[in-house]
């Protein structure tokens, strides 16, 4: 496996997200008595005019015959679908568990989803893991991007026993669906190993309306001196010319849209990244790219080491500056840089070969 030159923020980014992970999920291993409702999935998005499905699902249940439960929703955002047509209404779909029973009350609509069901007798009460209903909803045209709670009324949640006693009701987790905004732009501040000026590292970014979809847009933003760049999304489809071939991997999954950012700069490894589109600013953060693959092949070896020697002393005359025709330099000042100038202070010395040996072995993330 090799190593890669995604930079520690990210792995610290990634423990505080399965930390919070591991929190909204808490193990089914810890000690609980009685029986838990909850939605699934808990968060779901969608954009205006688009669907979402959520279960109602039972867990550690036993001797279970009957649930009652009334969640609430945003009917000024969210409008339920109709799981059984030929009945009057908007209904819930109504689980596996109760597949044969009895709902004497299933009703969608007015902000409130109101379940009744019960067991078919012959069949006995039920015990374990199950889904007890689900509801589909479509995002209203005239939503608002916004978080949208469906939650549990706790005080209207029941789950009977045969015999109409309560079983006891470990928890409940509501679900929520999450409208959200168009984002506008992206932007992040770029630096690089060895040099205090961050102009001119390329950002490429990929657009892409979803998982296992190809992308549909492209855009390239260049930093400034100080390292930072705003790169606008653009609206729509767009071409995407061939020598700025996209990633040959699909977006992660996940219910989002999704852009693929590429940071390049001559003489340095490349970083990429999958971000999801979930905000109006998108912040991809601070990356640093480091220096030292000279040949662009990838990777930061013996190659790489071998060129810096045999270029050992080459030296340009002040200002100088380094060729780049992603982000071209605007009036270049000066001369060319050597081609081994790594930190582009115009010469080719220890500081380039250090560099390139403190980071042997180091390869970009982006194949
Ligand atoms: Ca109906
Ligand atoms: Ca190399
Ligand atoms: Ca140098």
């Amino acid at each position: 496996m090799m190593k890669s030159l995604a930079p520690r923020r990210s792995l610290a980014t990634l423990a505080l997200l399965l930390a919070l992970l591991a929190a909204a999920h808490p193990s089914t291993a810890a000690a609980t008595t009685g029986a838990t409702l909850r939605f699934d999935p808990t968060f779901a998005q969608a954009r205006q005019g688009q669907t979402v499905r959520l279960e109602v699902w039972v867990d550690n249940a036993e001797n279970l015959n009957r649930v009652e439960f009334t969640a609430s929703y945003d009917p000024a955002q969210l409008e339920p679908l109709d799981a059984i047509p030929d009945q009057e209404g908007v209904q819930l779909e109504i689980g596996s568990i109760f597949a044969d029973g009895y709902t004497p009350q299933n009703e969608a609509g007015e902000g409130l989803l109101q379940l009744v069901a019960a067991r078919f007798p012959a069949d006995g009460p039920f015990a374990g893991q199950g889904m007890v209903a689900a509801i589909t909803f479509q995002v209203l045209d005239t939503a608002s991007p916004g978080l949208y709670p469906v939650a549990f009324d706790p005080a209207s949640v029941q789950l009977l026993d045969p015999d109409g006693n309560p079983v006891t009701l470990a928890g409940l987790t509501d679900g929520s669906v999450r409208v959200p905004p168009v984002a506008t732009a992206i932007d992040g501040w770029i630096t690089r190993e060895g040099t205090s000026a961050y102009g001119r590292t390329a950002v490429t970014a990929f657009f892409y309306p979803g998982p296992d979809q190809p992308p549909v847009n492209w855009a390239r933003a260049c930093t400034d001196e100080d390292g930072n760049f705003l790169l606008p999304v653009p609206e729509g489809e767009g071409y995407i010319p061939p020598d700025i071939a996209p990633p040959l991997t699909n977006p992660p999954e996940g219910p989002y849209e999704w852009v693929f950012v590429r940071l390049e700069f001559p003489n340095h490894g490349s970083e990429c990244y999958w971000e999801p589109l979930d905000d109006e600013v998108v912040h991809i953060g601070w990356h640093t790219l480091e220096g030292g693959d000279v040949n662009e092949d990838g990777c930061i070896n013996i190659f790489d080491i071998v060129r810096i020697i045999g270029d050992f002393g080459e030296t340009a005359s002040t200002p100088c500056f380094v060729p780049f025709a992603s982000c071209p330099a605007s009036n270049p000042p000066g001369s060319l840089a050597p081609a081994s100038d790594i930190n582009g202070d115009c010469q080719v010395n220890i500081f380039d070969l250090t560099m390139a040996a403190e980071n042997f072995g180091l390869c970009s993330n982006c194949h």
